[in-house]
């Protein structure tokens, strides 16, 4: 195993122009505090209440002080130095809710090293681009979980990476390094770092061939997750589930684990999101708050009337990443007895919610409005024009957390990004004379497959390189459960191969799971229009509204 190997600088990645910079920090948006300085200052604070409850890799249940919590970081972080992790380095964490997650998350922040938030789901097509693509030095998985060894997938991904990151496993290790071993280190220093530098890369949704990676800086994180801490109610008495994966942005942060870490709250990692180890955990743990996407929030009102649980602590229940039906959102007070709140929110940046005093027509109806005073939103119809408060359009948006470019993607930023610096977001929304945001449909290549985004050029590009298919479009598809699935309608050569070859193919690649398309359709030609050729947006377009008929 290659260790230590001497990794390229952080590319450089699009700022706030200096004048947008002092507003915020005049405002107070924007403090001095690192990610390598939060848990420190809060073990200081609050060292023996309770941080994080879960499994650890081993399956044994956790309970972890802060105090504990920041020692355990502090020692993987020499450890992690040891291993030629340094300032500036991306780690590509790929960990379950397990509370090693936490411990591995803060040490890497304490050496001013870069998280990549992979995801469990993950598989040697993600999990190779990301480490290739940052340059990774470390990659840190649990042995196993879920059924799957992560230790397979991480010799396929240094047989195949040309500078091969240092793979450090929780759990049996076998020829890789034991987290275990770097706890056995003197605690690394706190590295020094401004806080207007990149902390850590988060995965987009994506629209494109190849994942977009997004740059977050210390200060508009930390701002986003202590305002969504104060207008979630989040404080020291907090107990909160982590039912979804926790590298999401959602859990981690609106306002999440680093939400309720920020507050001295308690996390309860959740081994999975079904309602009945949800309700197991709501009762013994007197869980306050959970964040839920819809298809999960769906199962949980149907299990309601078959559980015994006691949910009476549940006091606030969030639900977002896709849109949640009204049908549904109006049933949660009455059957789960708990307070709804709406997130709509994106890792690039622009969090909306609900507010917990809103009527229930606001909270049933809408997807929220902006945390900060200085989120600008823009909503302008295909020529770029606004559209008048009511209508449908696409959302423009800009502000104190909202990123000004993806890493290291030139290209692609200069039509992501307008030229006065506004994310479009890809999403059709309109606003309500109260400044609340609905969301109404997408105009994005992206299919949302119950709160997993998928990049349909991403499906395409694999499918495309199977011998027999000559043109592949992928389209999402209306299902009652998840929302949306994909259908990958695809034109062969020759004779077709079954739609099950075809899936495995993609599995073969190394394909997640989430990203296989539900339903494979074979079609001799794609349509085309009068002048014989149209854009591939148009094209899906219409292999959509074939399906919906
Ligand atoms: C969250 O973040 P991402 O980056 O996985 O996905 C963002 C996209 C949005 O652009 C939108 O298309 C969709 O997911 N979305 C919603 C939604 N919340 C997200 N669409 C309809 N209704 C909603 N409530 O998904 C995310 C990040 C932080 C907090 C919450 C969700």
């Amino acid at each position: 195993m290659t260790i230590g190997l001497a990794r390229t600088p952080l590319a450089a990645t699009p700022r706030y122009p200096e004048e947008f910079a002092e507003r915020y920090r005049a405002a107070g948006y924007w403090t001095d505090e690192t990610f390598g300085q939060f848990l420190p200052a809060r073990a200081a604070d609050f060292a023996e209440r309770t941080a994080v409850v879960g499994n650890d890799a081993t399956g044994t249940l956790r309970r972890l002080t802060y105090g504990e919590v920041d020692d355990a970081a502090s020692r993987i972080a020499g450890g992690l130095a040891q291993l030629g992790v340094g300032k500036g380095d991306r780690v590509v964490l790929q960990l379950p809710n397990i509370v090693e997650y936490v411990e591995v998350l803060f040490a890497v922040f304490r050496l001013g090293a870069l998280p990549v938030f992979a995801l469990p789901a993950h598989r040697a097509s993600e999990i190779g681009y990301f480490c290739r693509f940052s340059d990774a030095a470390a990659y840190v998985i649990a042995a196993e979980h879920g059924g799957f060894d992560y230790r397979v997938l991480a010799r396929q991904i240094t047989a195949e990476t040309e500078r091969p990151p240092a793979v450090v496993v929780a759990g049996d290790a076998e020829e890789f390094v034991p987290l275990a071993s770097l706890r056995e280190n003197d605690p690394a220093p706190i590295a020094e770092n401004g806080a207007d530098t990149v902390a850590f890369l988060q995965l987009s949704g994506g629209t494109t061939g190849t994942p977009k990676l997004i740059p977050r800086t210390h200060a508009d994180y930390l701002y986003s997750v202590r305002e969504s801490a104060t207008i979630c109610g989040v404080d020291a008495d907090t107990r909160m589930l982590v039912a979804l994966p926790a590298a999401h942005n959602f859990p981690m942060s609106s306002p999440g684990i680093l939400g309720v870490l920020h507050s001295g709250g308690t996390v309860v990692l959740a081994p999975d999101p079904s309602p009945d180890t949800a309700f197991a955990l709501i009762e013994s743990e007197g869980i306050t708050m959970a964040s839920l996407v819809p298809p999960l929030a769906q199962a949980w009102l149907s299990a309601r009337a078959r559980s015994e649980r006691d949910l009476s602590s549940l006091a606030v229940l969030q639900v977002g990443g896709a849109k949640f039906p009204a049908e549904a959102a109006k049933r949660v007070r009455p059957e789960l007895g708990c307070t709804l709140q709406q997130v709509f929110g994106m890792a690039e940046g622009l969090v909306n919610y609900t507010r917990l005093d809103d009527d229930e027509d606001t909270v049933v109806t809408t997807q929220g409005r902006p945390i900060s005073p200085d989120d600008e939103i823009r909503i302008v119809d295909d020529a770029g024009d606004p559209v008048p408060v009511g209508t449908p359009g696409h959302l423009l948006t800009r502000g104190p957390y909202t990123i000004r470019g993806y890493y290291n993607a030139p290209e692609h930023n200069s039509t992501a990004f307008t030229a006065d610096g506004f994310y479009r977001t890809g999403d059709i929304v309109r606003l309500t004379d109260h400044g609340y945001i609905v969301v109404e449909g997408r105009a994005k290549d992206q299919i949302n497959r119950g709160g997993e985004k998928i990049a349909a050029e991403e499906v395409e590009n694999h499918l495309i390189a199977h011998p027999a298919v000559l043109d592949a479009a992928v389209v999402s598809m209306p299902d009652k459960y998840l929302g949306e699935r994909t259908c990958a309608f695809v034109v062969t050569e020759g004779e077709a191969p079954k739609a099950l070859a075809l899936k495995t193919f993609l599995r073969e690649r190394g394909l997640a799971d989430y990203k296989i398309p539900d339903k494979v359709q074979f079609v001799d030609a794609f349509p085309v229009t009068g002048v014989g050729k149209i854009s591939r947006n148009e094209l899906r377009r219409a292999l959509a509204a074939t399906l919906e008929n």
